[in-house]
């Protein structure tokens, strides 16, 4: 019989590789050393520090599954989750900043760009010199972007794009912004664009008062008429499996995030309970919180086992997206109870800024709700196995 590790109940470090071993040892080197000194502050006072970028881009934590000749790592998927676990652990809306970079505003250069656009922009993007966002939720059109109002019209030259796109991550600080558009000169399909900031036409004011994810500064993206020419335009995808194609990286990337985030709030929920006595004993040794800290360890371990399969399968090219469906809606859902819960162990310091749980738990709220909701998942995967869809 082999013996137990409490933090690891299915020894998924033995799972790794050496490579994918040594990527998670520097994203949590950074993490620790960097992201965690600061994040208190960044949340307590809504404020986002553009210069992590370049400290990610120079630790190679910016396009890790990027070739290298494109400032990427050439790493594994799975190296890409445990960067999204390590620095979520953290704060979600650090491994936001990270996993929009990468996977919403890297990849889709990357996947349907030319290699012009692939050379002006992924080595930058991928040193952190380059800032970039992702739009496409819009004021009316969220969980169906298929709804959206954002239009290209063809000119001479290129196109004149024109809408508003809303709740979008990075967008007031952002230089490289991809944004989603019907193109009339492509019968109305959806087509990605590539716009960069200073351009006429074009702002991105920042949403105020948010209460999650304050780390991570949101905007809208308002085009009036914003002229560019056809080197902007995303050449090889049309239609709405071109951001999906994006977003099912990103969803992927937050199954992992999301468990690293839950286990920071385990495993101060064990911390607390072991220091903290009530009734002349420690609360760890009640039955009730140790019940808790059981269920949170077995969510946790199985919801990082399926990340890692999922990753597993996307590095063999045979993940589904009703797979990464199931692994962001069920780990974001547990990690938002076990927030909560954990927010409850610590009694009255759970809601003090000092004890970090209950502002992990408020930024899993957005977390749960952005790329693709829990309830749209649900009807993903209800779509897939009954072959009947229930959107509308
Ligand atoms: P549907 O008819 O299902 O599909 C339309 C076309 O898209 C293709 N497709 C996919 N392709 C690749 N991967 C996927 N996961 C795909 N899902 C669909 C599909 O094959 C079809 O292609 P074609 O060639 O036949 O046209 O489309 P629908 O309109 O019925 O979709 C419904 C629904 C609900 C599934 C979808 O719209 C959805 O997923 N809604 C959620 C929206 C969402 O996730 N928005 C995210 C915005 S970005 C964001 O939140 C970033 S936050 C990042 C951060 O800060 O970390
Ligand atoms: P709605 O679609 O209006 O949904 C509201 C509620 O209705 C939800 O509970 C939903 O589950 C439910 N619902 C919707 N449709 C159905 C249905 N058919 N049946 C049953 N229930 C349904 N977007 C980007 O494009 N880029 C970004 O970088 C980005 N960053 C974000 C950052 C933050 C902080 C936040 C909060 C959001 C971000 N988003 C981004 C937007 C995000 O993807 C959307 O908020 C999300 O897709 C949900 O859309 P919505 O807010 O319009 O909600």
């Amino acid at each position: 019989l082999g013996s137990f590790d409490w933090e690891d109940p299915f020894r998924l470090s033995t799972q790794l590789s050496e490579d994918e071993r040594m990527i998670q040892a520097s994203a949590k080197a950074y993490a620790t050393e960097k992201l965690a000194p600061r994040v208190i502050n960044a949340f307590a006072n809504e404020e986002t520090d553009s210069s992590i970028f370049r400290e990610m881009g120079e630790m190679g934590l910016l396009g890790v599954t990027l070739p290298e000749q494109y400032g990427g790592l050439g790493g594994s998927y799975v190296s890409y989750g445990l960067v999204a676990r390590e620095v979520e652990r953290i704060d979600s809306g650090y491994r936001s900043m990270m996993s929009v970079q990468s996977s919403l505003v890297m990849y889709p250069i990357y996947a349907y760009g030319s290699e012009e656009q692939r050379m002006k922009y992924l080595p930058k993007l991928a040193s952190g010199e380059f800032i970039g966002c992702f739009g496409l939720t819009e004021p009316d059109a969220g969980s169906d972007p298929a709804g959206m109002k954002t239009v290209a019209k063809k000119t001479d030259g290129g196109y004149v794009i024109s809408g508003s796109k809303m709740w979008i991550s990075n967008a007031p600080i952002a230089d490289v912004f991809v944004v989603w558009a019907k193109s009339e000169a492509h019968d109305g399909r959806i087509r990605g664009f590539v716009l960069e900031k200073g351009m006429k036409g074009l702002s991105a004011p920042k949403i105020g008062n948010k209460l999650s994810l304050r780390a991570s500064i949101t905007g809208e993206i308002v085009m009036e008429g914003v002229e560019v020419g056809e080197d902007a335009l995303l050449p090889n995808v049309s239609g709405l499996k071109g951001p999906f194609g994006c977003l099912n990286r990103a969803r992927y990337g937050i199954a992992w995030g999301a468990m690293g985030a839950a286990e920071f709030c385990w495993h101060a929920a064990r911390q607390y309970g072991l220091d903290r006595k009530q009734f002349n004993k420690p609360l760890a040794g009640t039955q009730l919180f140790q019940k808790k800290l059981a269920d949170m360890q077995t969510e946790i371990a199985l919801g990082l086992q399926g990340a890692l399969q999922v990753g597993r399968l996307m590095d063999a090219a045979q993940a589904a997206p009703e797979m990464i469906s199931i692994v962001k809606r069920n780990n974001c859902g547990k990690a938002l109870d076990v927030a909560r819960m954990s927010r409850d162990m610590h009694g009255g310091n759970g809601i003090s800024g000092e004890f970090q749980v209950m502002r992990h738990m408020m930024n899993l709220e957005t977390v749960n709700t952005y790329e693709g909701t829990h309830d749209v998942h649900a009807l993903i995967l209800g779509r897939a196995q009954t072959g009947i869809q229930a959107f509308f």
